[in-house]
């Protein structure tokens, strides 16, 4: 059986131990080849290639369901459930998400995206099941980076005390994007290193039950002990004290041991954990020497492992990480905090310079910005660096424990704008519609990777609350350089007198380009760049306030810039015509940032277009006739 031929997960349950090893073989040749190809995460999807093959031949999806934390690690789930002919479209516009989506395929139960919720969801489900007289099991998948997040340990309080069956899958590779941290971390390291013990128990285990009517008295006097014994080894069971019940570890590459574990714990009557170990990276050399890089790769060469590179600019994260470098050399105040996300922000540059002023908390957004709020009263000058959709996670806390005590805390939102390829739940395009409203914040947003420089160099002395939000691809407008930053200030980088472009981040350049398409077309439009998005520029709006004004941004239409702009005219009371690009109200897809900008009307000429239209020139109107 070869991996095209199969439909469905039916299709490998007959399969033999043999056949199951070369499919696997087949499986990571074509996760290694797709990604290659089109980026993505890579190393995960590699480590549990024969987990994936164990749930889907214990368990009869899509009637049982199962929830994978995060997401990403679905690749394998995708490849057995009749998406292996498409898969080489992986994260391409129209193609095969890089996450689970319902849309997709009817085995894909549960959208994710950010970690964490897998047990919230699935125990939701087994309670529905339970109310509703249902039959069928309910799975999360969790990894043990995720397990750093807040909301696993709200639900595993809540399913232990439940009582409705569920089966969690922690599966257990000690890293998280990089190795994991955290307390529980170490516990689960102190359970692997007593592996040894746990194959003993079993043996023991199994040759004291067969001795008739003793053996089993005797038993439980050993187990008994060994349960003293295991306490004192590995401190108290974490997960039992939580009322779930434990099984394992059990090695993640032994697909019959781990059929065994599932079908014991598909029929345990309660919420159930089962600890599986594995590698992140399995069964390729260059992820398994570097899984951190290969957790979440861009297109690469298979035989080196060398990255197809796209750009030679420096990324956003990697300059500021540079800057905050030389302030902290002088400044003794300044702290960065990571989610778990320590290389994808730029911070392990700063981390290889001063690694104690770099503190990684796990994926904790939420845990991240209220300690960040307490690192402020202690006197520290922090900056949480983290992907704008991920912060999401921390709306609350950044309102009460930041802006409303008007902490010095500096918000690094990274990824601001279309995130591509990772789709909808990576997509930082909701952070001005959570920062804008919020008083006390103030927002700003570079033009260029020149503008970001001095808006760090600016923020050391900036004592209140701070929102630094940039895009993922680097831009250096060489065109336009850039002198220093002044906050409330807009930049005129291009005059024009027909209409007034405003701009915010990663659009200034989009709005410079259709600027230069107009201009073909005989409009003179001029671009400002928005990068003080609160406080607004109030003095330059009232100067062009005598033509019509366009924003652009690459981000929600609804509570954005364009509609703060017009908000302010309004309450002002001064007229004036606007018009604004941004996203509609909905969730965009995964694909290239320029099959994004086209599929949402964001192209420069799509934008000269609209803009024409709307001036009411397309059609020949001579600009004296207007
Ligand atoms: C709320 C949130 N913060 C950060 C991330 C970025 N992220 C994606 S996967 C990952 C690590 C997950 O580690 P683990 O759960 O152990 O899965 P593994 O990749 O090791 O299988 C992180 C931090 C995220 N998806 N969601």
């Amino acid at each position: 059986m070869h991996l095209d031929q199969i439909q469905s997960p039916e299709d490998i349950k007959n399969l033999s131990y043999e056949e199951l090893t070369s499919l696997a073989h087949e499986i990571r040749e074509s996760l290694i080849n797709t990604v290659a190809d089109r980026g993505g995460h890579l190393a995960s999807n590699l480590g549990i290639v024969e987990l994936t093959l164990a749930i889907h031949r214990v368990f009869d999806m899509p009637r049982d369901r199962i929830v994978f934390d995060v997401g990403h690690q679905s690749y394998v789930h995708k490849l057995l459930t009749g998406r292996a002919r498409q898969f080489h479209t992986l994260r391409t516009f129209g193609g095969i998400s890089g996450f689970p989506k319902k849309a997709e395929s009817p085995y894909d139960s549960f959208e994710t995206g950010h970690a964490s919720t897998a047990i919230s969801a699935a125990l939701g489900m087994a309670r529905a099941r339970d109310f509703l007289h249902e039959d069928y099991q309910v799975i999360a998948l969790v990894g043990d980076g995720a397990l750093t997040g807040g909301m696993c340990y709200e639900a595993m309080n809540d399913a232990g005390s439940s009582g409705n069956h569920m089966i969690i899958i922690l599966n257990d590779n000690e890293m998280s994007i990089a190795p994991n941290v955290g307390a529980l971390s170490r516990h689960l390291t102190d359970i692997r290193i007593s592996r040894g013990w746990s194959s003993a128990k079993k043996s023991v285990r199994t040759g004291l039950k067969k001795l008739p009517l003793i053996g089993h008295g005797l038993y439980n006097v050993v187990h008994t002990v060994k349960m003293m014994l295991k306490h004192a080894i590995i401190g108290e069971d974490f997960f039992e004290t939580l009322g779930l019940h434990y099984f394992g570890p059990i090695d993640g590459y032994d697909i019959p041991a781990l059929e065994k574990t599932l079908k014991r714990a598909r029929e345990y009557d309660g919420p159930v954990l089962i600890h599986v170990l594995t590698t992140k990276g399995h069964g390729y050399d260059k992820a398994e020497e570097q899984p951190e890089h290969f957790h979440g790769v861009a297109p690469f060469y298979v035989e080196t492992g060398d990255s197809k590179k796209a750009s030679d600019l420096p990324s956003f994260g990697q300059v500021m990480a540079e800057e905050l470098t030389m302030i902290c050399e002088r400044n003794p105040r300044i702290a960065a905090i990571s989610a778990a996300m320590v290389g994808g922000t730029g911070l392990s540059i700063l981390k290889a310079r001063f690694p104690d002023r770099v503190l990684d908390v796990g994926i904790a957004e939420e845990h991240a910005t209220t300690m960040a709020a307490g690192l402020a009263a202690g006197g520290m000058k922090p900056y949480f660096a983290v992907y704008a959709s991920f912060f999401q996670r921390s709306y609350d806390q950044m309102i009460h424990d930041v802006c409303m005590q008007k902490w010095p805390v500096t918000f690094l939102l990274d990824r601001a704008g279309l995130s591509a390829h990772d789709g909808e739940t990576h997509h930082g395009v909701f952070f001005l519609a959570e920062l804008l409203p919020v008083p006390g914040m103030t927002v700003l947003a570079p033009r260029d990777l020149n503008e970001l420089r001095q808006m760090i160099r600016f923020s050391e002395t900036f004592e209140q609350p701070l929102a630094i939000a940039y895009g993922r691809d680097s831009i250096l407008l060489e065109e336009y350089p850039y002198t220093s930053f002044t906050l409330g200030k807009w930049e005129a980088l291009r005059e024009g007198t027909d209409v007034t472009l405003l701009a915010v981040g990663s659009m200034v350049r989009e709005a410079l380009d259709t600027a230069a398409l107009l201009s073909e077309k005989g409009i003179s439009a001029g671009v400002i760049n928005c990068s003080t998005v609160k406080p607004l520029d109030t003095d330059l709006l009232r100067a062009i306030a005598d033509r019509p004004v366009v924003t652009m941004e690459e981000h929600v239409l609804l509570g954005g810039f364009g509609s703060t702009v017009e908000t302010w005219y309004a309450q002002e009371e001064i007229a004036v015509r606007t018009l604004s690009f941004g996203i509609p109200d909905m969730y965009v897809q995964h694909g290239s940032r320029g099959k994004l900008l086209k599929y949402l009307g964001l192209l420069p000429e799509q934008m000269a277009q609209r803009i024409r239209v709307y001036l009411g020139t397309l059609h020949g109107v001579k600009k004296n006739d207007r």
